[in-house]
């Protein structure tokens, strides 16, 4: 790689991430049902229908993983704990084995020097909740508290950090106005309400886990660059509408109190009763800021209904994913996010990576693309970091190839690659380049 270890601050943490769904195998283990079991199962919304049932069977192989982990020169594992697997119907009875796992798991990072980095909720929801509104009733935010409190009872002592929602803007608007995720809805209510209670339900999450005598807690939010595909005024327009909606929303809405009025001129008609009320939750005081960063959008204005945007096709190299390569937009984040939200606060890159059309040949996975990524992108932080941006850790997503949502098992976003047949993991070229960059 073209960067190591010591181009950094001194305690610079690197990491890597993954999801409970995406490679724990959710079929084992006493796990309750999902809405991203149903949302799969239902023709057309995942490739082939393939849902998180096996996975990677990291429920299984967690202590060959947490080797892999170990084995790169890691400091940070990311993971997340799913509620069905902790709670099956999502209230009331606990699954013990549930608990056991994530108990075990955390040892074993400690055990290898790991620090433990959680995310309560990584989208698998329960269909017991589901059944009652998801994301649209209000009393998920007293649910999700509840939630937190069984497991950070449990194995809160020992994290290194926790964070309460991985990437509001896919919960809210991805799974309840795009439609591409579960439970797959499209529909501007369900959308404004989910937007809301999903920011309620991060606040009452913090202030449950404050209330055990945590720390370092902090927010992790997805965040794509939107840039105007003219020089039109209409384009700025549609362009500062995406970003409003995409960035600002649960931006502003944990560090400011506020939500932005671009969004508000769609969303504000179908937004609960009473959700300005709402915001001393919603900025429970965190002690970090999580990015999660891939790519940009060319947006363009569109005359259809609010938002009134169109998403347009861009010229720049793509991953695997079809997503545009644009390393800038990271450090052009991580600036605006230090100077307009977190101020101060240490940012941390929670994810960064790309999806690869990889393969294994004699045994080994080449693949300079995902290398060249990570090189683009580590730049774009030291950039940020010689600017005066407390950026404090990078964390690559993933560890391993796994589901990725509703594109099953065909984009391989991991270090290592699984063979989803045998399940057997082979590090590729790019986790050997990064085990060489962190070695100390
Ligand atoms: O796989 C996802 C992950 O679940 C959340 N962040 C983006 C990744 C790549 O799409």
């Amino acid at each position: 790689m073209d960067h190591n270890r010591r181009d950094f601050p001194d305690g610079f943490l690197f990491g890597t991430a993954t999801s409970a769904y995406q490679i724990e195998g959710h079929a084992h283990g006493g796990a309750g049902p999902t809405h991203w079991d149903s949302f799969a199962a239902t023709p057309g919304n995942v490739a082939g229908a393939e849902n998180g049932a096996i996975a990677c069977d990291h429920y299984h192989r967690w202590e060959e993983d947490l080797d892999l982990v170990a084995g790169a020169g890691f400091d940070v594992y990311r993971f997340s704990t799913s509620w069905a697997r902790v709670m099956p119907e999502g209230r009331g009875r606990i699954n013990a084995e549930g608990l056991d796992f994530y108990d075990s798991l955390v040892d074993g990072m400690l055990e290898r020097g790991l620090k433990p980095a959680a995310t309560l909720y990584h989208w698998e929801l329960p269909s017991a909740l589901a059944d009652l509104g998801g994301w649209r009733n209000r009393d998920i935010a007293g649910w999700f508290g509840d939630f937190a409190e069984v497991v950070m009872g449990r194995i809160g002592d020992r994290l290194w950090s926790a964070a309460p929602i991985n990437e509001p803007w896919c919960v809210g608007w991805l799974s309840h106005f795009l439609g591409h995720h579960a439970p797959g809805l499209r529909d501007i209510r369900a959308t404004a309400r989910a937007m809301h209670h999903v920011m309620l339900a991060h606040g009452t999450a913090i202030q449950a886990m404050r209330g055990l005598g945590m720390g370092n807690l902090g927010g992790v939010f997805n965040l794509e660059y939107s840039t105007p595909v003219d020089n039109s005024p209409e384009a700025a327009g549609a362009a500062a509408r995406y970003d409003a909606i995409y960035n600002r929303f649960f931006l502003s809405g944990a560090f400011l109190g506020t939500y932005p009025e671009e969004v508000l001129s769609g969303l504000a008609p179908h937004l609960p009763d009473g959700w300005q009320d709402d915001f001393d939750v919603i900025t429970a005081p965190l002690d970090w800021c999580g990015i999660n960063y891939y790519t940009r959008k060319l947006i363009g204005p569109d005359a259809g209904p609010w938002p009134h945007l169109r998403e347009v096709e861009g010229p720049l190299p793509k991953t695997a994913m079809g997503w545009e390569i644009y390393p800038d937009g990271l450090e052009a984040f991580l600036s605006r996010v230090h100077r307009d939200y977190a101020k101060g606060l240490p940012i941390h890159v929670t994810e960064n990576g790309m999806a690869n059309r990889d393969s294994i040949k004699n045994g080994q996975v080449g693949d300079p693309e995902r290398t060249a990524y990570l090189n683009e992108h580590l730049a774009s932080v030291r950039r940020a970091i010689e600017a005066g941006v407390p950026v404090e850790g990078y964390y690559m997503w993933s560890l391993l190839d796994n589901y990725e949502w509703a594109f099953g098992y065909d984009k391989r976003f991991g270090l290592v690659h699984v063979d989803f047949d045998t399940l057997k993991r082979t590090p590729k070229a790019s986790y050997h380049a990064v085990a060489t960059a962190l070695s100390r």
